[in-house]
């Protein structure tokens, strides 16, 4: 599948919940799942109606808000917890089972072979009741899974046909890309099934990870704002558009308003009650900043010299330093021209000799440049005025 096509599950409403900082209302709620469905995103995961009577309630409003989109509902694979999210209205559930030794023992202390009877167990429920619900199966932990338990898991009910989709989560963040290749491929061959990825950032592979996913066949990939969730979270939804819009960038402009995207990440932000991260990909403060001379001057020239990405198909801008030790005549230049200076060649090379001798003193503004440019300008016009001295 080419890499824009993949389906993106957003779980901001239920993985970002689980961020230690959120605790969104259910205006919040609703107001998340409609500015992620105005952006382009076409499915949302919601917390499990079981976890709280409001969590039930707010499930059934974004159920029933009319958005574009697929609501999920993310279950513990259980029956009851299957029922109470079927009366909110949802249209798919999520299931999800610890797999690997670790998480079976500290949690659900099963063996494989009945994790696999309570997934068909349950599914052949949720089927009776709704058949047209759209059901998947995700193994938590499954990267510190051997790969014999995850197959003797996957194998069964792929034959089962129960399920339309397989989840595989990397829970605790450490998986790398060659690794997620590897199990995401195996997978997809062994069961003929649509794959689902859900990456943590523990190591900070998750935006990686979910490309190495996509390019073994993975056809759904979970996002949420800011990669909010558990710990520090997962693959960042603007961090997989950015992933997405490099490869096929008339593809992503067509899917998605990405100039909504900014606006949507500081609101989460605000609602988690954080700020977005200075260097966050796309929408950090920093993220189309150029400071070095040679940088500033080829960027002048052609932007895509150093940028993969066009800040103003995202609404955004770029930032061109120059009061700093490190900037080029290039960019004073530009400075110059920006303030209506006409300035000579070696007036603009004295203006940044005079720019970085002053920078090596002190942090510069840019009313700092303004001004010595200014001097500059002005000692210039002294000189052109100034009477010719005949010997
Ligand atoms: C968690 C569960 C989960 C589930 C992912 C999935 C994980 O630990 O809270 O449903 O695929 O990371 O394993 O978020
Ligand atoms: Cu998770």
């Amino acid at each position: 599948m080419p890499l824009s096509d993949v389906v993106i599950v957003d779980t901001t409403l239920r993985e970002g919940e689980q961020f230690i900082h959120a605790d969104f209302s259910s205006a919040s709620k609703l107001e998340i799942a409609r500015a992620l469905t105005d952006f382009g995103v076409r499915y949302l995961e919601v917390t499990s109606p079981a976890a709280s009577p409001r969590s039930r309630e707010d499930a059934a409003a974004i159920a029933g808000a009319g958005l574009d989109a697929t609501v999920a509902a993310h279950v513990r694979c259980h029956k009851d917890d299957a029922a109470i999210a079927l009366d909110t209205g949802v249209e798919a559930l999520h299931m999800v089972m610890a797999t690997s030794p670790i998480l079976r023992a500290a949690s659900h202390g099963k063996a494989i072979a009945e994790v696999v009877r309570i997934a068909a167990d349950v599914a052949e429920f949720v089927r009776k009741r709704a058949p047209h619900v759209a059901l998947r199966f995700s193994s938590e932990d499954a990267f510190r899974c051997p790969l014999n338990d995850l197959m003797n898991v996957y194998l069964p009910l792929a034959e089962l046909r129960l399920y339309d989709r397989f989840g595989i989560a990397d829970t605790t963040g450490a998986a790398t890309p060659d690794r997620v290749a590897e199990v995401v491929n195996l997978l997809r061959r062994l069961t003929d099934t649509p794959i689902e990825f859900h990456g943590h950032n523990d190591i900070g592979c998750s935006i990686a990870n979910a490309h190495a996913a996509i390019s073994n066949g993975a056809t759904h990939i979970n996002t949420s704002v800011l990669g909010i969730g558990e710990r520090n979270g997962i693959t960042p939804l603007e961090g997989l558009i950015a992933v997405m819009y490099a490869a096929d960038r008339a593809g992503t402009v067509a899917r998605f308003k990405l100039d909504a995207l900014p606006g949507l990440c500081r609101r989460v932000a605000e609602l988690a009650g954080v700020t977005v991260p200075f260097n966050q990909v796309l929408v950090g403060e920093t993220a189309f900043s150029h400071k070095a001379g040679i940088h500033t001057k080829a960027v002048h020239n052609d932007p895509r010299a150093y940028e993969a990405l066009d800040p103003a198909d995202f609404g955004l801008t770029r930032e061109i330093s120059v009061g700093h030790r490190l900037t080029g005549w290039n960019a004073v230049r530009v400075r110059a021209d920006a303030l209506g200076l006409r300035l000579a060649l070696s007036d603009l090379k004295e203006a940044t000799t005079r720019v970085k001798q002053t920078a090596d003193e002190r942090r510069l503004s840019l009313d700092d440049v303004d001004r010595i440019l200014a001097q500059v300008a002005a000692e210039a016009t002294a000189r052109a005025a100034a009477p010719v001295s005949v010997p």
